[in-house]
């Protein structure tokens, strides 16, 4: 099959929400043409699939969009899973989906509002932008020690094998340890600290990170995942 008859897939390297998408299209061997987006300049293609222009997005080959990572993530391991991550081996799928959806909503709150604490601070009547950061460095560390409890039982989130949840919800954990990740390593939390450890130095987080130029109309075609 030729590379233009593939899966359209729009993605931005850092951004937490393509890099699950990427792992599960990775993981599941989905091939597709990738096309790398600069958010600031997007591609008119793009906003034509997909007005509300965010990345992650797929256009499947009979032409359907995509645009929600999780949505992504389903489609692509619909067709394959071989790590079983739709199935948590503890657990089930609901208890699954309301982790996501906490890292999604409250959890990604708190990032933002610790990782930029200027663009937010006018939004809750805060003038010191510190003390604002901290506040919601305390939310987040209320839920990261929670998911510590989980990872010191079995490993990962829900049992002794990685699931969708910990592919979800590890690039935004990734985002939170960097913003200071010596305040980071000095937590009490030593299962999600070595979680995360091991996710970041996985062959699978290296082959989804690799880095690509620019897409435009008059790009060569690129395919991902790349070949092993
Ligand atoms: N709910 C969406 C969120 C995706 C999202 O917000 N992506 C960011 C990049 S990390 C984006 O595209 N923002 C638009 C922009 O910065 O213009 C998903 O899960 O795919």
């Amino acid at each position: 099959m030729s590379l233009s008859d593939l899966p359209i897939l729009y993605s931005f390297r850092r951004c937490p929400y393509a890099m699950r998408a990427r792992l599960a299209i990775a993981v599941s061997g989905t091939a597709c043409q990738l096309r790398e987006v600069v958010l600031r300049d997007k591609p008119e293609s793009l906003l034509q699939a997909s007005p509300k222009g965010t990345v992650p997005v797929v256009v499947t080959t009979d032409g359907k969009v995509i645009a929600e990572s999780l949505d992504i993530m389903r489609w692509a391991l619909t067709r394959n899973d071989p790590g079983r991550w739709l199935q948590p081996e503890q657990g089930d799928a609901s208890e699954m989906l309301a982790l996501i959806g906490y890292n999604d909503s409250d959890f990604k709150r708190d990032l933002d509002r610790y990782k930029y604490p200027d663009r937010h601070t006018h939004q809750d009547d805060f003038t010191d932008a510190a003390d604002y950061a901290a506040r919601y460095r305390v939310s987040a560390a209320q839920w990261l020690l929670e998911l510590d409890a989980r990872l010191a039982k079995h490993g990962y989130l829900m049992g002794s094998r990685p699931c969708l949840a910990d592919m979800a919800i590890a690039p935004f954990v990734r985002q939170f340890a960097q913003v200071d990740r010596d305040w980071f390593d000095a937590q009490p939390w030593p299962a999600l600290s070595a979680w995360l450890v091991d996710w970041l130095a996985s062959p699978l987080l290296a082959r989804i990170m690799h880095k690509y130029p620019a897409w435009t109309p008059e790009s060569e075609l690129v395919r991902f995942p790349p070949q092993e």
